[in-house]
Protein backbone atom coordinates (compact mmCIF):
# COMPACT_ATOMS: atom_id res chain seq x y z
CA UNK A 1 0.00 0.00 0.00
CA UNK A 2 0.91 3.48 -1.05
CA UNK A 3 2.94 5.53 2.26
CA UNK A 4 0.77 7.94 3.86
CA UNK A 5 3.56 10.60 3.49
CA UNK A 6 3.42 9.78 -0.06
CA UNK A 7 -0.32 10.42 -0.53
CA UNK A 8 0.81 13.86 1.88
CA UNK A 9 3.63 15.35 -0.13
CA UNK A 10 0.91 14.54 -3.89
CA UNK A 11 -1.47 16.55 -1.80
CA UNK A 12 1.18 19.18 -1.07
CA UNK A 13 2.17 19.09 -4.87
CA UNK A 14 -1.14 18.90 -6.53
CA UNK A 15 -3.46 20.61 -4.03
CA UNK A 16 -6.76 19.60 -3.36
CA UNK A 17 -8.11 19.59 -6.59
CA UNK A 18 -5.46 17.04 -7.97
CA UNK A 19 -5.77 14.74 -5.29
CA UNK A 20 -8.96 12.74 -5.22
CA UNK A 21 -9.74 10.41 -2.43
CA UNK A 22 -13.41 10.24 -1.81
CA UNK A 23 -14.93 6.92 -3.30
CA UNK A 24 -17.92 7.99 -5.07
CA UNK A 25 -15.92 10.58 -6.87
CA UNK A 26 -13.25 7.31 -8.07
CA UNK A 27 -15.32 5.28 -8.98
CA UNK A 28 -15.22 6.26 -12.63
CA UNK A 29 -11.67 5.68 -13.09
CA UNK A 30 -11.55 2.29 -11.38
CA UNK A 31 -13.38 0.18 -13.67
CA UNK A 32 -12.96 0.22 -17.61
CA UNK A 33 -15.67 1.15 -20.21
CA UNK A 34 -17.03 -2.53 -20.93
CA UNK A 35 -17.03 -2.92 -17.57
CA UNK A 36 -14.87 -5.86 -17.70
CA UNK A 37 -12.40 -5.23 -14.94
CA UNK A 38 -12.69 -3.26 -11.85
CA UNK A 39 -9.54 -2.15 -9.71
CA UNK A 40 -8.93 -0.21 -6.60
CA UNK A 41 -6.31 3.14 -6.21
CA UNK A 42 -5.71 4.88 -2.97
CA UNK A 43 -6.20 8.11 -5.05
CA UNK A 44 -6.76 9.66 -9.03
CA UNK A 45 -4.40 12.35 -9.42
CA UNK A 46 -5.29 15.12 -11.65
CA UNK A 47 -2.37 17.60 -12.44
CA UNK A 48 -2.67 20.38 -14.29
CA UNK A 49 0.30 21.15 -15.27
CA UNK A 50 3.41 18.85 -17.32
CA UNK A 51 5.39 20.02 -13.86
CA UNK A 52 3.24 18.43 -11.40
CA UNK A 53 3.31 15.36 -13.97
CA UNK A 54 7.00 15.46 -13.57
CA UNK A 55 6.75 15.65 -9.71
CA UNK A 56 4.03 12.89 -9.67
CA UNK A 57 6.38 10.34 -11.45
CA UNK A 58 9.07 11.46 -9.33
CA UNK A 59 7.30 10.82 -6.01
CA UNK A 60 6.17 7.49 -7.61
CA UNK A 61 9.95 6.23 -8.66
CA UNK A 62 10.82 7.19 -4.73
CA UNK A 63 8.65 5.31 -3.39
CA UNK A 64 8.47 2.53 -5.65
CA UNK A 65 4.37 3.12 -6.59
CA UNK A 66 2.77 2.32 -10.10
CA UNK A 67 1.02 5.02 -12.07
CA UNK A 68 -1.98 3.76 -14.15
CA UNK A 69 -2.04 6.70 -17.12
CA UNK A 70 -5.81 7.34 -17.74
CA UNK A 71 -7.10 9.72 -20.55
CA UNK A 72 -10.48 9.29 -21.94
CA UNK A 73 -10.65 5.52 -20.14
CA UNK A 74 -12.67 4.44 -23.25
CA UNK A 75 -10.12 1.84 -23.89
CA UNK A 76 -11.69 -1.84 -25.93
CA UNK A 77 -8.67 -3.97 -23.68
CA UNK A 78 -8.38 -1.92 -19.90
CA UNK A 79 -5.57 -0.11 -20.76
CA UNK A 80 -5.78 2.08 -18.17
CA UNK A 81 -7.70 0.46 -15.27
CA UNK A 82 -5.46 0.48 -12.31
CA UNK A 83 -5.32 -3.44 -10.19
CA UNK A 84 -7.37 -4.66 -7.67
CA UNK A 85 -4.53 -4.15 -4.92
CA UNK A 86 -5.46 -0.79 -4.37
CA UNK A 87 -1.83 0.06 -4.28
CA UNK A 88 -1.36 1.65 -8.31
CA UNK A 89 -2.99 5.52 -8.54
CA UNK A 90 -4.74 6.39 -11.18
CA UNK A 91 -3.25 9.87 -13.35
CA UNK A 92 -5.88 11.72 -15.04
CA UNK A 93 -5.10 13.37 -17.93
CA UNK A 94 -8.19 15.27 -17.84
CA UNK A 95 -7.04 18.56 -16.48
CA UNK A 96 -4.10 19.09 -19.20
CA UNK A 97 -6.31 20.29 -21.85
CA UNK A 98 -5.19 22.85 -23.64
CA UNK A 99 -5.20 23.20 -27.33
CA UNK A 100 -1.77 24.98 -27.66
CA UNK A 101 -1.72 26.24 -31.18
CA UNK A 102 -3.01 25.85 -34.54
CA UNK A 103 -0.13 26.60 -37.36
CA UNK A 104 -2.25 26.57 -40.76
CA UNK A 105 0.84 27.30 -42.43
CA UNK A 106 2.57 24.03 -41.23
CA UNK A 107 -0.54 22.25 -41.31
CA UNK A 108 -0.72 20.98 -37.12
CA UNK A 109 -2.11 21.51 -34.26
CA UNK A 110 -0.17 21.11 -30.70
CA UNK A 111 -2.54 19.88 -27.64
CA UNK A 112 -2.29 19.03 -24.24
CA UNK A 113 -2.85 15.03 -24.12
CA UNK A 114 -6.03 15.28 -21.86
CA UNK A 115 -7.73 17.37 -25.01
CA UNK A 116 -10.93 15.38 -26.18
CA UNK A 117 -10.46 14.36 -29.54
CA UNK A 118 -13.25 16.38 -31.12
CA UNK A 119 -12.03 19.36 -29.35
CA UNK A 120 -8.62 18.58 -31.43
CA UNK A 121 -10.95 18.32 -34.63
CA UNK A 122 -13.11 21.64 -33.92
CA UNK A 123 -10.09 23.37 -33.23
CA UNK A 124 -8.01 22.56 -36.66
CA UNK A 125 -11.89 22.75 -38.71
CA UNK A 126 -11.76 26.93 -36.73
CA UNK A 127 -8.21 27.06 -38.57
CA UNK A 128 -9.49 25.96 -41.50
CA UNK A 129 -8.24 22.62 -41.64
CA UNK A 130 -9.02 18.98 -40.38
CA UNK A 131 -7.62 16.23 -38.16
CA UNK A 132 -8.17 12.77 -39.80
CA UNK A 133 -8.60 10.79 -37.01
CA UNK A 134 -12.45 9.97 -36.86
CA UNK A 135 -13.56 7.43 -33.54
CA UNK A 136 -16.55 6.41 -32.61
CA UNK A 137 -15.85 7.69 -29.15
CA UNK A 138 -14.56 10.91 -30.56
CA UNK A 139 -16.55 12.76 -28.16
CA UNK A 140 -15.10 11.27 -25.48
CA UNK A 141 -11.90 9.80 -26.25
CA UNK A 142 -8.72 12.28 -25.14
CA UNK A 143 -5.42 12.98 -27.25
CA UNK A 144 -3.35 10.69 -24.84
CA UNK A 145 -4.99 7.90 -24.90
CA UNK A 146 -5.30 7.86 -28.86
CA UNK A 147 -1.77 8.44 -28.89
CA UNK A 148 -1.11 5.49 -26.11
CA UNK A 149 -3.07 2.99 -28.11
CA UNK A 150 -2.15 3.99 -31.56
CA UNK A 151 -5.78 3.98 -32.33
CA UNK A 152 -7.44 3.66 -36.19
CA UNK A 153 -10.54 4.68 -36.57
CA UNK A 154 -12.90 4.62 -39.55
CA UNK A 155 -10.52 6.88 -42.28
CA UNK A 156 -7.03 4.63 -41.44
CA UNK A 157 -7.35 3.35 -45.25
CA UNK A 158 -6.54 7.06 -46.27
CA UNK A 159 -4.75 8.85 -43.88
CA UNK A 160 -3.18 6.06 -41.64
CA UNK A 161 -3.38 5.03 -37.97
CA UNK A 162 -2.12 8.04 -35.11
CA UNK A 163 0.79 6.80 -35.45
CA UNK A 164 0.98 8.24 -38.66
CA UNK A 165 -0.64 11.33 -38.02
CA UNK A 166 1.56 12.43 -35.08
CA UNK A 167 4.17 14.44 -35.30
CA UNK A 168 5.81 15.80 -32.35
CA UNK A 169 5.50 14.04 -28.73
CA UNK A 170 6.13 15.14 -25.44
CA UNK A 171 6.49 12.27 -22.67
CA UNK A 172 7.29 12.64 -18.52
CA UNK A 173 9.39 9.58 -18.37
CA UNK A 174 8.92 7.17 -15.45
CA UNK A 175 11.90 8.86 -13.51
CA UNK A 176 10.25 12.58 -14.01
CA UNK A 177 12.71 13.27 -16.98
CA UNK A 178 10.48 15.69 -19.55
CA UNK A 179 11.33 14.39 -23.01
CA UNK A 180 10.25 17.62 -25.00
CA UNK A 181 10.22 16.92 -28.70
CA UNK A 182 7.40 18.84 -29.97
CA UNK A 183 8.43 19.68 -33.27
CA UNK A 184 6.52 20.50 -36.06
CA UNK A 185 8.90 18.70 -38.78
CA UNK A 186 7.79 16.75 -41.82
CA UNK A 187 11.89 15.86 -42.32
CA UNK A 188 14.37 15.69 -38.65
CA UNK A 189 16.90 12.56 -39.48
CA UNK A 190 19.08 12.89 -36.44
CA UNK A 191 18.97 9.37 -34.80
CA UNK A 192 16.34 7.16 -33.06
CA UNK A 193 12.92 7.85 -33.54
CA UNK A 194 12.21 7.78 -30.08
CA UNK A 195 8.43 9.09 -30.76
CA UNK A 196 7.28 5.84 -32.25
CA UNK A 197 8.55 3.96 -28.77
CA UNK A 198 5.60 6.11 -26.65
CA UNK A 199 2.51 6.02 -29.71
CA UNK A 200 1.07 2.90 -28.96
CA UNK A 201 2.86 2.24 -25.64
CA UNK A 202 -0.47 1.96 -23.43
CA UNK A 203 1.25 4.40 -20.89
CA UNK A 204 3.76 1.51 -20.29
CA UNK A 205 6.76 3.40 -20.83
CA UNK A 206 6.11 7.35 -19.91
CA UNK A 207 2.91 9.76 -19.51
CA UNK A 208 2.31 11.22 -22.66
CA UNK A 209 1.32 15.57 -22.11
CA UNK A 210 1.62 16.77 -25.46
CA UNK A 211 1.36 15.84 -29.29
CA UNK A 212 1.76 17.71 -32.42
CA UNK A 213 -0.22 16.10 -34.80
CA UNK A 214 -0.78 16.61 -38.66
CA UNK A 215 -3.72 18.10 -40.18
CA UNK A 216 -4.75 18.25 -44.05
CA UNK A 217 -7.10 20.76 -46.10
CA UNK A 218 -10.35 20.02 -45.05
CA UNK A 219 -12.69 16.89 -47.68
CA UNK A 220 -15.34 19.49 -48.49
CA UNK A 221 -16.96 17.04 -50.48
CA UNK A 222 -17.53 13.35 -49.74
CA UNK A 223 -19.77 10.95 -51.72
CA UNK A 224 -20.70 8.11 -49.83
CA UNK A 225 -22.74 5.16 -51.08
CA UNK A 226 -24.16 2.12 -49.16
CA UNK A 227 -23.30 -1.11 -50.94
CA UNK A 228 -25.72 -3.94 -50.76
CA UNK A 229 -23.65 -6.90 -51.64
CA UNK A 230 -23.95 -10.31 -53.49
CA UNK A 231 -23.51 -13.35 -51.19
CA UNK A 232 -19.31 -14.28 -51.26
CA UNK A 233 -18.76 -10.60 -53.10
CA UNK A 234 -14.85 -10.88 -53.58
CA UNK A 235 -13.98 -7.57 -51.27
CA UNK A 236 -10.43 -7.17 -51.72
CA UNK A 237 -10.87 -7.42 -55.70
CA UNK A 238 -13.98 -4.75 -54.71
CA UNK A 239 -11.55 -2.38 -53.08
CA UNK A 240 -8.94 -2.70 -55.27
CA UNK A 241 -10.89 -1.38 -58.04
CA UNK A 242 -13.02 0.94 -55.86
CA UNK A 243 -9.05 2.65 -55.01
CA UNK A 244 -7.98 2.37 -58.44
CA UNK A 245 -11.14 3.61 -60.29
CA UNK A 246 -11.37 6.82 -57.74
CA UNK A 247 -7.36 8.08 -58.16
CA UNK A 248 -7.38 6.52 -54.78
CA UNK A 249 -9.93 9.06 -53.24
CA UNK A 250 -11.49 6.54 -50.61
CA UNK A 251 -11.70 7.34 -47.43
CA UNK A 252 -13.41 4.63 -45.65
CA UNK A 253 -14.41 1.03 -46.74
CA UNK A 254 -16.41 -0.36 -44.31
CA UNK A 255 -18.07 -3.30 -44.04
CA UNK A 256 -21.64 -4.28 -41.94
CA UNK A 257 -23.43 -7.74 -41.69
CA UNK A 258 -26.97 -8.12 -41.72
CA UNK A 259 -27.34 -9.10 -37.82
CA UNK A 260 -24.79 -6.24 -36.83
CA UNK A 261 -27.06 -4.05 -38.97
CA UNK A 262 -30.23 -5.40 -37.31
CA UNK A 263 -28.98 -4.27 -33.93
CA UNK A 264 -29.12 -0.89 -35.06
CA UNK A 265 -32.50 1.27 -34.32
CA UNK A 266 -34.20 3.88 -36.43
CA UNK A 267 -32.15 3.58 -39.40
CA UNK A 268 -33.82 4.79 -42.65
CA UNK A 269 -35.81 1.80 -44.31
CA UNK A 270 -34.30 1.95 -47.54
CA UNK A 271 -30.73 0.94 -46.19
CA UNK A 272 -30.98 -2.88 -45.56
CA UNK A 273 -28.68 -5.29 -45.88
CA UNK A 274 -27.79 -7.44 -49.24
CA UNK A 275 -27.24 -11.23 -48.77
CA UNK A 276 -23.28 -10.54 -48.36
CA UNK A 277 -23.99 -8.04 -46.23
CA UNK A 278 -23.05 -3.95 -46.57
CA UNK A 279 -20.37 -1.95 -47.62
CA UNK A 280 -20.16 1.68 -47.07
CA UNK A 281 -17.80 3.24 -49.39
CA UNK A 282 -16.78 7.45 -49.33
CA UNK A 283 -14.32 8.91 -51.51
CA UNK A 284 -13.58 12.38 -50.24
CA UNK A 285 -11.84 15.35 -51.41
CA UNK A 286 -10.76 18.77 -50.60
CA UNK A 287 -11.27 20.25 -54.58
CA UNK A 288 -14.02 22.02 -55.05
CA UNK A 289 -13.26 21.20 -58.87
CA UNK A 290 -13.07 17.36 -58.51
CA UNK A 291 -16.34 15.62 -59.44
CA UNK A 292 -16.11 13.32 -57.23
CA UNK A 293 -20.02 12.65 -57.09
CA UNK A 294 -19.69 11.22 -60.64
CA UNK A 295 -16.84 9.34 -59.78
CA UNK A 296 -18.63 7.15 -57.10
CA UNK A 297 -21.46 7.04 -59.56
CA UNK A 298 -19.27 5.55 -62.32
CA UNK A 299 -17.45 3.46 -60.06
CA UNK A 300 -20.32 1.70 -58.80
CA UNK A 301 -21.83 1.12 -61.94
CA UNK A 302 -18.79 -1.26 -62.40
CA UNK A 303 -19.06 -2.67 -59.04
CA UNK A 304 -23.03 -3.67 -60.18
CA UNK A 305 -21.91 -4.81 -63.24
CA UNK A 306 -19.23 -6.88 -61.96
CA UNK A 307 -22.21 -8.51 -59.96
CA UNK A 308 -21.06 -8.22 -56.48
CA UNK A 309 -23.54 -5.75 -55.59
CA UNK A 310 -27.69 -6.26 -55.35
CA UNK A 311 -28.20 -2.52 -54.93
CA UNK A 312 -26.52 0.70 -54.30
CA UNK A 313 -27.70 3.47 -52.66
CA UNK A 314 -25.47 6.88 -53.07
CA UNK A 315 -26.65 9.30 -50.45
CA UNK A 316 -28.01 12.52 -52.24
CA UNK A 317 -27.97 14.39 -49.47
CA UNK A 318 -25.82 15.37 -46.34
CA UNK A 319 -28.52 13.81 -43.95
CA UNK A 320 -28.73 10.58 -45.84
CA UNK A 321 -24.68 10.48 -45.67
CA UNK A 322 -25.30 11.13 -42.23
CA UNK A 323 -27.75 8.51 -41.45
CA UNK A 324 -25.58 6.02 -43.20
CA UNK A 325 -22.81 6.36 -40.84
CA UNK A 326 -24.54 7.20 -37.83
CA UNK A 327 -25.64 3.17 -38.61
CA UNK A 328 -22.14 2.22 -39.24
CA UNK A 329 -20.81 4.30 -35.55
CA UNK A 330 -24.17 2.81 -33.43
CA UNK A 331 -23.22 -0.60 -33.76
CA UNK A 332 -21.17 -1.33 -30.84
CA UNK A 333 -23.94 0.63 -28.99
CA UNK A 334 -26.34 -1.51 -30.40
CA UNK A 335 -24.29 -4.55 -29.35
CA UNK A 336 -24.32 -3.25 -25.80
CA UNK A 337 -28.14 -2.95 -25.31
CA UNK A 338 -29.06 -6.34 -27.24
CA UNK A 339 -27.03 -7.64 -23.87
CA UNK A 340 -22.76 -7.33 -25.11
CA UNK A 341 -20.50 -8.98 -26.99
CA UNK A 342 -17.28 -10.62 -26.50
CA UNK A 343 -15.17 -8.43 -28.98
CA UNK A 344 -12.19 -9.76 -31.39
CA UNK A 345 -10.61 -7.07 -33.20
CA UNK A 346 -8.86 -9.27 -36.05
CA UNK A 347 -6.91 -8.18 -38.91
CA UNK A 348 -5.55 -10.24 -41.85
CA UNK A 349 -3.68 -9.42 -45.27
CA UNK A 350 -6.36 -7.74 -47.22
CA UNK A 351 -6.51 -10.12 -49.88
CA UNK A 352 -7.43 -12.69 -46.89
CA UNK A 353 -10.63 -11.02 -44.96
CA UNK A 354 -13.24 -13.15 -47.36
CA UNK A 355 -11.15 -16.07 -46.68
CA UNK A 356 -11.02 -15.25 -42.54
CA UNK A 357 -15.26 -14.75 -43.01
CA UNK A 358 -15.56 -18.10 -44.20
CA UNK A 359 -12.91 -19.88 -41.77
CA UNK A 360 -14.01 -17.80 -38.85
CA UNK A 361 -17.70 -19.02 -39.38
CA UNK A 362 -17.00 -22.54 -39.69
CA UNK A 363 -14.76 -22.29 -36.24
CA UNK A 364 -17.98 -20.62 -34.35
CA UNK A 365 -20.13 -22.73 -36.30
CA UNK A 366 -18.02 -26.15 -34.88
CA UNK A 367 -18.18 -24.88 -31.00
CA UNK A 368 -21.53 -24.13 -31.04
CA UNK A 369 -23.71 -23.52 -33.91
CA UNK A 370 -26.59 -21.57 -31.81
CA UNK A 371 -23.97 -18.47 -31.44
CA UNK A 372 -24.61 -15.31 -33.01
CA UNK A 373 -22.00 -13.28 -34.79
CA UNK A 374 -22.03 -9.73 -35.25
CA UNK A 375 -18.92 -8.81 -37.99
CA UNK A 376 -18.24 -5.25 -39.35
CA UNK A 377 -15.50 -3.55 -39.42
CA UNK A 378 -12.56 -1.37 -41.13
CA UNK A 379 -12.53 -4.21 -44.20
CA UNK A 380 -10.30 -1.66 -46.04
CA UNK A 381 -7.41 -1.80 -43.64
CA UNK A 382 -7.95 -6.07 -43.28
CA UNK A 383 -9.85 -5.14 -39.75
CA UNK A 384 -12.94 -6.86 -39.01
CA UNK A 385 -14.46 -6.71 -35.44
CA UNK A 386 -15.90 -10.31 -35.07
CA UNK A 387 -17.89 -10.20 -32.53
CA UNK A 388 -19.71 -13.01 -30.14
CA UNK A 389 -23.22 -11.65 -28.93
CA UNK A 390 -23.91 -12.82 -25.27
CA UNK A 391 -27.03 -14.91 -25.91
CA UNK A 392 -30.18 -14.02 -23.76
CA UNK A 393 -29.68 -14.91 -20.65
CA UNK A 394 -26.63 -15.94 -20.03
CA UNK A 395 -23.93 -13.83 -17.90
CA UNK A 396 -22.04 -11.86 -19.86
CA UNK A 397 -19.10 -12.04 -17.99
CA UNK A 398 -18.84 -15.78 -17.25
CA UNK A 399 -19.99 -15.77 -21.10
CA UNK A 400 -16.81 -13.62 -21.91
CA UNK A 401 -15.00 -15.64 -20.08
CA UNK A 402 -15.70 -18.90 -21.73
CA UNK A 403 -15.33 -17.87 -25.33
CA UNK A 404 -12.03 -16.56 -24.20
CA UNK A 405 -10.79 -19.83 -22.90
CA UNK A 406 -13.07 -22.11 -25.06
CA UNK A 407 -13.14 -19.85 -29.04
CA UNK A 408 -11.39 -16.93 -29.36
CA UNK A 409 -7.59 -19.10 -29.58
CA UNK A 410 -9.39 -20.78 -32.60
CA UNK A 411 -10.56 -17.50 -34.52
CA UNK A 412 -6.82 -16.28 -33.65
CA UNK A 413 -5.14 -18.97 -34.59
CA UNK A 414 -7.15 -18.26 -37.96
CA UNK A 415 -6.44 -14.81 -37.97
CA UNK A 416 -2.48 -15.84 -37.30
CA UNK A 417 -2.34 -17.91 -39.51
CA UNK A 418 -3.23 -16.36 -42.39
CA UNK A 419 -0.69 -13.59 -41.31
CA UNK A 420 -2.74 -11.52 -39.30
CA UNK A 421 -3.00 -10.47 -35.90
CA UNK A 422 -5.00 -10.51 -32.48
CA UNK A 423 -4.92 -6.59 -31.85
CA UNK A 424 -5.65 -4.95 -34.90
CA UNK A 425 -6.40 -1.43 -33.62
CA UNK A 426 -8.12 -1.94 -29.74
CA UNK A 427 -4.26 -2.09 -27.99
CA UNK A 428 -3.34 -5.02 -25.52
CA UNK A 429 -3.78 -3.47 -22.43
CA UNK A 430 -5.00 -6.02 -19.27
CA UNK A 431 -6.78 -8.10 -21.37
CA UNK A 432 -4.60 -9.44 -24.05
CA UNK A 433 -1.40 -9.23 -22.24
CA UNK A 434 -1.39 -13.02 -22.24
CA UNK A 435 -2.40 -13.32 -26.02
CA UNK A 436 1.07 -10.83 -26.81
CA UNK A 437 3.28 -13.27 -24.81
CA UNK A 438 1.49 -15.89 -26.61
CA UNK A 439 1.74 -15.00 -30.38
CA UNK A 440 4.81 -12.41 -30.25
CA UNK A 441 7.57 -13.86 -32.29
CA UNK A 442 10.11 -14.61 -29.47
CA UNK A 443 12.71 -12.26 -30.20
CA UNK A 444 10.08 -9.62 -30.73
CA UNK A 445 8.59 -10.25 -27.19
CA UNK A 446 12.30 -10.32 -26.03
CA UNK A 447 12.70 -6.27 -27.50
CA UNK A 448 9.59 -5.56 -26.30
CA UNK A 449 10.81 -6.42 -22.72
CA UNK A 450 13.94 -4.81 -23.29
CA UNK A 451 12.08 -1.42 -24.45
CA UNK A 452 10.26 -1.35 -21.39
CA UNK A 453 13.29 -2.15 -18.81
CA UNK A 454 15.06 0.50 -20.21
CA UNK A 455 12.10 2.85 -19.71
CA UNK A 456 10.63 1.47 -16.67
CA UNK A 457 13.66 -0.09 -14.99
CA UNK A 458 11.36 -0.05 -11.52
CA UNK A 459 8.00 -0.95 -13.17
CA UNK A 460 5.84 1.83 -12.29
CA UNK A 461 4.08 2.87 -15.05
CA UNK A 462 1.32 0.91 -15.97
CA UNK A 463 2.03 -2.27 -14.24
CA UNK A 464 0.04 -5.33 -15.50
CA UNK A 465 -0.36 -3.25 -19.40
CA UNK A 466 0.63 -5.08 -22.04
CA UNK A 467 4.31 -6.62 -21.19
CA UNK A 468 5.53 -8.51 -18.16
CA UNK A 469 6.92 -6.56 -15.49
CA UNK A 470 10.80 -5.65 -16.21
CA UNK A 471 12.46 -8.27 -14.59
CA UNK A 472 14.96 -10.58 -16.73
CA UNK A 473 14.56 -8.37 -19.39
CA UNK A 474 16.86 -8.76 -22.34
CA UNK A 475 19.51 -10.83 -20.68
CA UNK A 476 17.98 -13.74 -19.66
C1 LIG B 1 -15.55 0.47 -34.08
O1 LIG B 1 -14.97 0.25 -35.14
C2 LIG B 1 -14.78 0.35 -32.80
O2 LIG B 1 -16.73 0.86 -34.04
C3 LIG B 1 -15.48 -0.60 -31.84
O3 LIG B 1 -13.48 -0.06 -33.04
C4 LIG B 1 -15.48 -2.01 -32.28
O4 LIG B 1 -16.98 -2.54 -30.50
C5 LIG B 1 -16.20 -2.99 -31.35
O5 LIG B 1 -15.99 -4.19 -31.47
ZN1 LIG C 1 -12.99 -0.25 -35.07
Amino acid sequence: MPDTAMLQRLRETLGEAGVLTDPERLAPYLVDHRDLVRGKAPAVLRPSSVAQVQAIMRLAAEYRVGIVPQAGNTSYCAGATPDASGGQFVLSLERLDKVRAVDPLDAAISVDSGVILQRAQEAAAAAGLYLPLSLGSEGSCRIGGVIGTNAGGLSVLRYGMTRDLVLGLEVVLADGTLVSDMKKLRKNNTGYDIRQNFIGAEGTLGVVTGAVLKLIPVPHRRATAWVELTAGAPLPEMLALVRRESSDLVSSFEFITARSLALVSGADGRLKSGSGGVILVELSSSSQHLPIEELLEGVMGEVVEAGWAEDVIIAQTEAQRADMWRIRETIPEGEKHFGGSVKHDISVPLGRTVDFLAAGGAAVAAYDPALELSVYGHVGDGNLHYNVLVPPGEDRLAFTDRIGRELAPALYDIAIGMGGTFSAEHGVGRLKRGLLQHYADPGRYRVLRGIKGLFDPHGVMNPGAMVDPAEGLIAD
